[in-house]
């Protein structure tokens, strides 16, 4: 579910991180976050870094056969961590990189570039289709055109071959879109 939103379950490097999970999304609940189990039982987070703080109940994992790792709201263990099945079905908290992309890219709202697109992708946010232009070989500039594909809280993620150049002339108008091009 994470990875459709450009991200992944929560890591969690030190007890700073820990508190601010904890107190803002987790109080109250238990959920998944991004520990796993690898094939030499040692638990790691999904990004593939180690542990180095950890905040199990009774200090360790208690079954080898639970591969996955939560944040618990079990009885006085208000956010301790415990290794669980991993076919159980409960909430989880994601984590996703926001990137400050106007650093990058260039923002032209109301306009969009017409005639060099190369492919066309349904996104929810504009900087879904930012990180689309990133990794699609040839990719120079998008448009990002809100709700357009017919399908509620989608938008249009249209990636162009081209950038507009020095010309604003090249861009045309679109109420719903939002032109960006890379400036670096
Ligand atoms: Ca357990």
């Amino acid at each position: 579910m994470c990875r459709t939103l450009e991200g992944d379950l929560v890591t969690i490097h030190d007890e700073k991180k820990q508190m601010f999970v904890y107190d803002n999304l987790a109080a109250g609940k238990t959920l998944w976050i991004g520990l796993k189990r690898n094939d030499n039982d040692v638990f790691h987070w999904v990004d593939g870094t180690k542990l180095q703080y950890t905040n199990w109940i009774g200090g360790s994992t208690d079954n080898v056969n639970e591969k996955c790792g939560e944040m618990t709201e079990y009885g006085s263990h208000r956010g301790k961590w415990n290794d669980k099945y991993c076919s159980t079905s409960q909430p989880f908290i994601c984590e996703i990189a926001i990137l400050n992309f106007n650093n990058v890219f260039r923002k032209v709202p109301g306009k969009m570039l017409l005639g060099h697109v190369m492919n066309r992708l349904r996104v929810t946010r504009d900087v879904e289709c930012v990180l689309h232009c990133q990794r699609y070989p040839g990719c120079k500039s998008i448009n990002f055109v809100r709700g357009a594909s017919g399908s509620k809280g989608h938008s249009l993620c249209e990636l162009n071959r081209r950038t507009n150049g020095v010309l604003t002339q090249n861009l045309h108008t679109g109420e719903l879109s939002c032109y960006y091009d890379v400036i670096i």
